[in-house]
């Protein structure tokens, strides 16, 4: 059987446009992913929804006089098209406001009812006399009660990642007052009587990151709260036997994973129960919510006794800086993606933020000047080099017919043991989740053969010239290869040029190290494949942010 794979990344809250900032952690690491698994031939599906429930779009869709259900279509649609622009190639982008969702979120929680896992509890609330609401989440702000970190929302601290039992000093963030406690009644899941078996799951998953691991753990070992499931608002998923409340956004939006990946694979046909619980389960997210996908999901998925599995891998990565400040969409300290796309070609965004992206918590800078730097030199300076090196030379010398080679020297054998080494060298780097070492990889790939061919001077038409010709040609199409799931679309021109036939999607990732341009073969048509990013260009970008 083809191995199998589901790919996730964070739903998007349906609330806002896409910036650098999302695709950074999330959506592109996953899409790169998706890619390469597919080009491992596993049967890989790269699955997402718009998150569309909660107190903050419901307020925001009354703001703009729209039913909350135009407001996320609308949204759902502009984010879709702005992450297509991109090149995510999503297999399926739903919504969690879905009959499917919806349906799976109820059946979930009767099971969990079933199981003895909720309790129904009378709660204090805050409550906000001005705005006559319950004053849930994000409505309130105030100290965190663990590390004293001021401002915080009061369902989850942004300094140290946990959720506080009950905000310190509480504010209502809609007008700034004092709330007052008012008595409503809650359901509770248990989540405190999960602590052993999450801490066990941690423990034997060994595709989990380390650092991430030991901090949830300590999150267990000093005790976990049980956690309020239900909110005192008109949008949501209803609460069955209750339906005046609805489920909180983060009970429902991590099973639209599922209920998301089920639809899709049975309106192909395919059981998608089967195929979830056979598959590799991966869930890319950005470190902000940890606690949500190491604790609140998988505690959820034990507590229906597994009928779908736990994930095997949870992709964490850090947040983007933006010129080295924090993104804020309030104080527009943000580029949306739709508003560089019209400025630069998906793929010099896909490189940077590739490079600059470890696999790990650490944040990430995006920096204009360090982009333009990186897609001049790097990606054109290095890359674009050999390709139009290689086959410029191939066109004027032997009118873009690839010659047979002489005799290799020990320089040749060198260079060809390269080309054949790649593909699994990469492989290890990609299999661990290394994206940017991988990247790195190809770039000194390419700074080698463009040594190689320096070195050679195949422009003297000495002995030697044809095998240099024929060993670069052969090692730009593995870099057209090893390109396809960082650059898709360089990746199909660079293949093109080469005049090879079909497409580099269609192509198996050990490809790579194959030499299979072969002598006699013709190029295709020329042109340079990318175009320098000009110092007046990148000035006028930044002009936007420097008056802030
Ligand atoms: N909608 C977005 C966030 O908190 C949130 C993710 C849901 S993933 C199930 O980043
Ligand atoms: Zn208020």
């Amino acid at each position: 059987m083809r191995k199998r794979a589901i790919i996730t990344s964070a739903l998007p809250y349906a609330n806002g446009e896409i910036h650098l900032g999302h695709v950074a952690s999330t959506y592109l690491p996953a899409d790169v992913t998706t890619r390469f698994l597919k080009m491992n031939d596993v049967e890989a599906y790269y699955i997402c929804a718009s998150d569309d429930f909660g107190t903050p779009i419901m307020i925001q869709s009354e703001k703009e006089k729209k039913t909350p259900q135009e407001y996320v279509a609308h949204w759902n649609k502009r984010d879709y098209d702005d992450f297509t622009a991109f090149d995510i190639a999503f297999d399926f982008f739903y919504r969690t406001s879905s009959q499917e969702n919806i349906e799976f979120v109820r059946y979930v929680f009767n099971k969990l009812v079933k199981n003895g896992h909720i309790y129904k509890s009378e709660i204090i609330q805050f409550y906000c006399k001005n705005d006559n609401k319950f004053l849930p989440d994000r409505y309130v702000t105030g100290t965190c009660p663990y590390c004293k970190a001021d401002d915080q929302y009061s369902d989850l601290c942004e300094k140290c990642g946990r959720v506080p039992e009950e905000i310190e000093n509480p504010k209502c963030a809609i007008c700034g007052a004092l709330p007052v406690k008012e008595k409503t009644t809650h359901y509770f899941f248990k989540l405190k009587t999960f602590g052993d078996a999450l801490y066990k799951w941690l423990d034997e998953n060994q595709n989990l990151q380390k650092d991430v691991k030991k901090y949830v753990q300590n999150w267990i070992t000093s005790g976990l709260v049980d956690w309020d499931i239900t909110r005192d608002i008109s949008w949501g998923v209803p609460v069955p036997g209750d339906e005046s409340k609805v489920f909180y956004g983060w009970f429902d939006n991590h099973l639209a994973y599922i209920s998301t990946a089920v639809k899709f694979l049975n309106d192909k046909g395919i059981n998608g129960k089967e195929f979830w619980n056979s598959a590799d389960i991966y869930h890319f997210i950005g470190k902000d919510i940890v606690y949500h996908h190491y604790l609140f999901l998988p505690a959820m998925r034990l507590g229906i006794d597994q009928e779908y599995k736990l994930p095997d891998f949870i992709p964490t990565r850090g947040h983007l800086t933006l010129q080295s400040k924090k993104i804020s969409k309030s104080r527009n300290w943000y580029i949306g993606l739709k508003e560089f796309l019209e400025f630069y070609p998906a793929d010099y965004l896909r490189f940077y933020l590739v490079s600059i992206n470890p696999y790990s918590q650490d944040d990430l800078n995006f920096d204009w000047d360090d982009f333009a730097v990186r897609i001049n030199s790097e990606l054109i300076g290095n890359l674009g080099n050999l390709v139009n090196r290689a086959l410029g030379f191939t066109k004027k010398t032997f009118d873009g017919e690839i010659p047979s080679p002489d005799d290799y020297d020990d320089k040749d054998k060198d260079a060809e043991a390269k080309i054949m080494g790649l593909a699994s060298e990469l492989s290890v780097l990609m299999n661990q989740n290394h994206l940017d070492r991988a990247l790195k990889k190809i770039m000194e790939f390419s700074t080698y053969f463009n040594q190689y061919f320096q070195h050679k001077e195949p422009w003297k038409k000495g002995p030697g010239t044809n095998t240099c010709v024929f060993l670069s040609v052969n090692a730009v199409r593995s870099i057209a290869i090893a390109l396809y799931p960082f650059l898709p679309k360089s990746s199909e021109k660079i293949w093109q040029q080469i005049g090879l036939s079909g497409t580099v999607s269609e192509k198996q990732w050990n490809e790579i190290s194959k030499i299979a341009v072969n002598p006699s073969h013709k190029l295709g048509d020329i042109t340079p494949v990318f175009a320098k990013i000009e110092e007046e260009d990148i000035k006028k970008r930044k002009e936007k942010f420097e008056t802030k």
